[in-house]
This record gives C-alpha cells, structure tokens and sequence, in this order.
C-alpha cells in the first residue's frame, strides 16, 4: 500500500506530501501518525531546517475521511472530541510550536480540517485554482483543526463567521486579499515557488526564524508591554547565536551570509 504521507528531505527541507489522492487527501488514522511522525522528524533533527507541506493529486486535503465512519453502519455514536485530542490537536499543536518554517502549498481544493491544517502553517501559498472551504456546517460540525481560532485572527470576525456558517468556497485570489494566505499564484508555478521559498527559509539564521514565530505568534494573547519584553528576552537570545554574528560579518564584509541555524 502506498505511503499515506510522502516524505522527502531536499537540503534542509523536509517535505511532507499527503498521499491519498483518491479521496482528496482526507486523513484517516495511518495519515494522522504519519503526518505527525513527518513532524516530529523536522522538530528533532537539526538538519531539518525548513518544512514544506502539500497534497498528491487535485487536492490538497478534504479533512477527515468522513468514509471512516459511516453513520449507516450502526454502532456507537462515535466520539469526535477524542478524534481531536488523539489526531487532530496534537498535529496542530506540533505545527505552531515548531520554530522552524513551515511552508504550506495548497494544490487543490482545502475542506474542513484540511483548510485549517492549511491555515495552521507558518507561510501559506495557494494554487489559483485551489479553494478554502469551511466545510463544517454541510455536516452539522463546527471548524475544528485550530480553525474556530485562527479564521477570527487572520480575517476579523465578519468573514469568519460568514465562512464557517454557510461553508461557501473561498477562491485562493480572495483568499490572499483577505490575508487569510501569503499569496495565489498560477498553478503551474505553485510547487516550484513554495520549494524556492522553503529552500530560501532553510537556508536561513533558523534559530532567530524560530523565535521570530514565537514572538509572532505570542502576540495574540499579549499587551504591548508583555511583547515589548518578550521582544527584550528573545532579541538578548537571538543576539548571542552564531547566525547573527555571521549575518553582521557578512553584511561589513558586502558577501551572502552563509547561516548554519545556529
Ligand atoms: C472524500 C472526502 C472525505 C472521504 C472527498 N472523506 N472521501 C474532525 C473530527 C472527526 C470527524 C469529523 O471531521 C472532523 C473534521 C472535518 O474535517 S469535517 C469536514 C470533512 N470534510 C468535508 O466535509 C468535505 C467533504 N468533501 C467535499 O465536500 C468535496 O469532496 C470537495 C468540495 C472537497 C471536493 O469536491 P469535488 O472536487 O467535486 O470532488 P469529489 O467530491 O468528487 O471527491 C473526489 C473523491 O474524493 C470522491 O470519491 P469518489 O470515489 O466518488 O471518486 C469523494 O467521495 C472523495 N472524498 N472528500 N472528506
């Protein structure tokens, strides 16, 4: 049986492919692990400098594998909240805290869980014809995958709502205007762009790229004074690598820095 996520290393990118094209990448428990595995492979090797997720085939993922657990076979009322603990939450957990880029190339259609596994990397490129769908209210769910959390603070709460209440389609152009992604670009170009752009990342001072994100992302439950002080601690810490020393070297000495990540 193929592999349910495909994975590469190219330089410092770990690239992680959702492998199960026949249904659009939907995850069931093998993808899950071994999206999970990919990502504790990049958050525990420090020749993993820079992550690249997509999907084989015309989507990118369509949530979770709704096959799985086919209400017309009878059983038990199937628990949700333990899919999320068990599967879902600890991947976007894995993905947020891990100081290193993650890149995400959306090549196809986005749905559910997988729209907002998307939305949960660090930078997000889209396919022009790729679209995000908040598919949740078609089958009587609410977002999950870090959704209900990041669409209010990536597009304010109007679009939000609108998106996740009536499941419509967003195009990957709007999708961009709205800052809700990085950027569309034209099919044909998407992976070679994202691959440049997490080669470029990889080849960045990964440490303070690292902290940049925890600063980032640590601002949306801070004051002012709380992220001025943080920005102290980490720029103390930033200050003090190899990378920032090379970087000032480089930039005195008029040549291309060459960062070890360190
Ligand atoms: C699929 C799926 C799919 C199985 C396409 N499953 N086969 C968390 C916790 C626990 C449980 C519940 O959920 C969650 C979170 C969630 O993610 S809930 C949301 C789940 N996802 C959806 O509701 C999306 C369902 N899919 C669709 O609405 C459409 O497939 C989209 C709009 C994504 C794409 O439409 P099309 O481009 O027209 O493709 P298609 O529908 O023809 O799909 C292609 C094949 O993929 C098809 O199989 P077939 O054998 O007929 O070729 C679909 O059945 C299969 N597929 N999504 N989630």
């Amino acid at each position: 049986m193929a592999e349910s996520v495909l994975v590469a290393q190219e330089g410092g990118v770990l690239r992680l492919t959702l492998n199960r094209p026949d249904r659009l990448n939907a995850f069931n428990e093998e993808m899950h692990l071994a999206l999970r595995a990919g990502l504790e492979r990049a958050r525990d090797e420090a020749g993993v400098r820079a992550v690249l997720l997509t999907g084989a085939g015309r989507g990118f993922c369509a949530g979770q594998d709704l096959g799985d657990r086919d209400p017309r076979k009878g059983g038990d009322i199937p628990d949700l909240g333990v899919t999320l603990e068990r599967f879902y939450n600890p991947t976007l957990r894995l993905i947020r805290a891990l100081e290193k880029p993650v890149v995400c190339a959306v090549n196809g259609v986005a749905a559910g869980a997988g729209a907002n596994l998307a939305l949960a990397c660090d930078i997000v490129l889209a396919a022009r014809s790729a679209r995000f769908i908040e598919a949740f209210a078609k089958i009587g769910l609410v977002p999950d995958a870090g959704g209900s959390w990041a669409l209010p603070r990536l597009i304010g709460e109007a679009r939000a709502k609108a998106l996740a209440l009536t499941a419509e389609p967003l195009a990957a152009e709007t999708a961009a205007d709205w800052g809700l992604i990085w950027k569309a670009v034209e099919d044909d170009a998407l992976i070679a762009e994202a691959e440049a752009l997490a080669a470029r990342l990889a080849a960045g001072p990964t440490l303070g790229l690292g902290l940049t994100k925890r600063l980032i992302q640590a601002a949306a439950t801070h004051d002012l004074d709380a992220q001025l002080d943080m920005e102290r601690d980490l720029q103390r810490q930033a200050g003090a690598s190899a990378d920032y020393r090379e970087g000032v070297v480089a930039f005195l000495e008029k040549r291309a820095p060459e960062f070890r990540g360190q």
